[in-house]
């Protein structure tokens, strides 16, 4: 997005464009400005079909929030948000794409994707699912399944696959069963955690 924003920002001055590209790149960049003067938003044909799918809003020169439509049904489908040094905080998705974001991805300083924050209610104050990512993808998700603002369910993966899921049944904060899997395949249930958490019982799952 900063190659877009840089591109709409330097329409004006930018010569190595052909003219009718560069009449497209003005039809469809299209700033409004406060009653001050300060610019509050920028359009853009990412694109360049000719059509505006995006929609920066601006603090002066500085993004804040941009919003795409990538596929042009009229929803948007990608959001972009800037901290105040203008730098890309975290990016917004739709998983029931209706328009509205339920998930969003941040990144690690090598650009790979690090968490991402689930909301079943598209609120972004209102999460209820953590993953956490390596460079081999899903490691760890955290979850609040019945929305109480506490995590009752643990899970982690391997090569994509769930490895281990742990409820909590009885809302103490802390795991009280605990399912192994191996591949798709359940083979042990942990229960009965003592004091500090350690199950006692384990019943070998026969296939
Ligand atoms: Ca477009
Ligand atoms: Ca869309
Ligand atoms: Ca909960």
């Amino acid at each position: 997005m900063r190659k877009a924003l840089l591109a709409a920002l330097c329409v004006a001055a930018v010569a190595a464009c052909s003219d009718p590209e560069k009449e497209q790149l003005k039809k469809t960049t299209i700033p409004t400005y406060d009653k001050t003067g300060k610019l509050t938003e920028l359009t853009y044909d990412f694109n360049k079909n000719g059509k505006i799918d995006t929609w920066t809003q601006m603090d002066g020169a500085r993004p804040v929030l941009t919003r795409m439509d990538k596929n042009e049904d009229g929803r948007v489908d990608r959001w972009e948000y800037y901290d105040a040094q203008a730098q890309l905080e975290k990016v917004g998705f739709s998983r029931r794409d209706d328009g509205k974001p339920d998930g969003w991805a941040f990144a690690g300083p090598d650009g790979k994707i690090q968490k991402i924050e689930v909301s079943s209610f598209s609120d972004v104050n209102r999460i209820d699912r953590w993953e956490y990512y390596d460079a081999s993808g899903l490691v760890r998700a955290d979850e609040d399944t019945n929305a109480d603002g506490v995590i009752d369910k643990w899970e982690t993966y391997a090569n994509g696959a769930v490895r281990t899921s742990a409820f909590d049944e009885n809302k103490d904060g802390r795991p009280d069963r605990r399912l192994i899997y191996d591949g798709a395949r359940l083979v042990l249930i942990e229960s009965e955690p003592d004091a500090s958490g350690n199950f006692t019982k384990r019943v070998d799952v026969k296939q």
